[in-house]
């Protein structure tokens, strides 16, 4: 295989997005999801559309033997990916703390904290033995603003962003190059995740709002990637031009 990237969410929303937009790159692609049917059909539509090749894993980045599993397979069968793009991560719930559900805060910080971290551990020593490649992390503007109902998912999205800047530290004697990607509200199936699958409650998130769509996320995440090898993207933050901080947003009555 050829320079690939491994995606984890490759199967929905920024992750898909991004998945199509690296390999419109020329990039192959391990994408990594726990549907294994959607992950099939992402395989089949990319191989068509693009020409590239995709692999795909079934994984539950909250699974540590999982992400063991996958990650030496990967590196023994496919190869070293040069980019690792860390997308795989949800909310759950938009309630006060004090109900927020036990198994939300779990899935959140098992997935987007624990999952992020053990998967970026599986594959850097190998990253770092070719001295090449780029890890680029989904944080979110979520990370640097609070707000009402999500005080888990924030923290989670700033314990991206300080990650990603603490192991950009432990790499800078290497070639390799740490993003932190946070966008603000985009239109994707995340806020049905979010609410359970209440796709109405779901909806309702972008009414009014000339929502960041999940390409736009995409063309920036391969921007980065297609960056000359002195520059080093750190962190970018993107919004809806009718978002200003965190959920702060201006709707337009109908
Ligand atoms: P989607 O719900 O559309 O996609 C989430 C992806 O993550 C799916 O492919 C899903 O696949 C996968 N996933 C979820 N849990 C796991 C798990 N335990 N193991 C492996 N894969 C998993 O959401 P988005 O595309 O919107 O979100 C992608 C990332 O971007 C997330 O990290 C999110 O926090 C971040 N983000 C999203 C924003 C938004 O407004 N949409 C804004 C800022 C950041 P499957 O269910 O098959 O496992
Ligand atoms: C997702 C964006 O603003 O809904 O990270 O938290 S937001």
């Amino acid at each position: 295989m050829s320079r690939f990237a491994f995606i984890t969410g490759a199967t929905s929303g920024i992750g898909l997005a991004s998945a199509r937009a690296l390999a419109g790159k020329g990039y192959d692609l391990v994408i990594a999801a726990r549907n294994g049917e959607k992950l099939e059909q992402v395989k089949k539509d990319i191989e068509k559309e693009k020409k590239v090749k995709v692999t795909t894993y079934e994984l539950d980045v909250r699974r540590p033997e999982e992400i063991h599993r996958v990650a030496e397979d990967c590196l023994k069968n496919v190869g070293t990916p040069y980019i690792l793009l860390n997308d795989a991560g949800l909310a759950r719930g938009l309630e006060p703390y004090g109900e927020t559900a036990e198994e939300d805060i779990l899935q959140m910080v098992d997935t987007n904290i624990k999952g992020l971290f053990l998967v970026t551990r599986a594959f850097l020593p190998a990253m770092l033995e070719k001295n090449e490649g780029q890890i680029i992390n989904l944080g979110s503007t979520a990370g640097l603003y609070a707000y009402a109902g999500a005080a888990v998912y924030c923290a989670t999205k700033a314990a991206v962003k300080t990650f990603s800047d603490g192991i950009r530290i432990d790499v800078i004697d290497s070639d390799i190059k740490v993003t932190t990607i946070q966008p603000g509200i985009v239109e994707t199936p995340f806020s049905e995740v979010r609410f359970h699958g209440d796709k109405k409650r779901a909806r309702a998130v972008y009414e009014g709002i000339d929502a960041l769509q999940a390409e736009d996320i995409a063309n920036v995440i391969a921007f980065v990637a297609d960056q000359p090898k002195r520059v080093q993207i750190s962190d970018v933050v993107i919004m809806a031009n009718q978002q200003a901080t965190g959920f702060m947003v201006s709707k337009k009555k109908k």
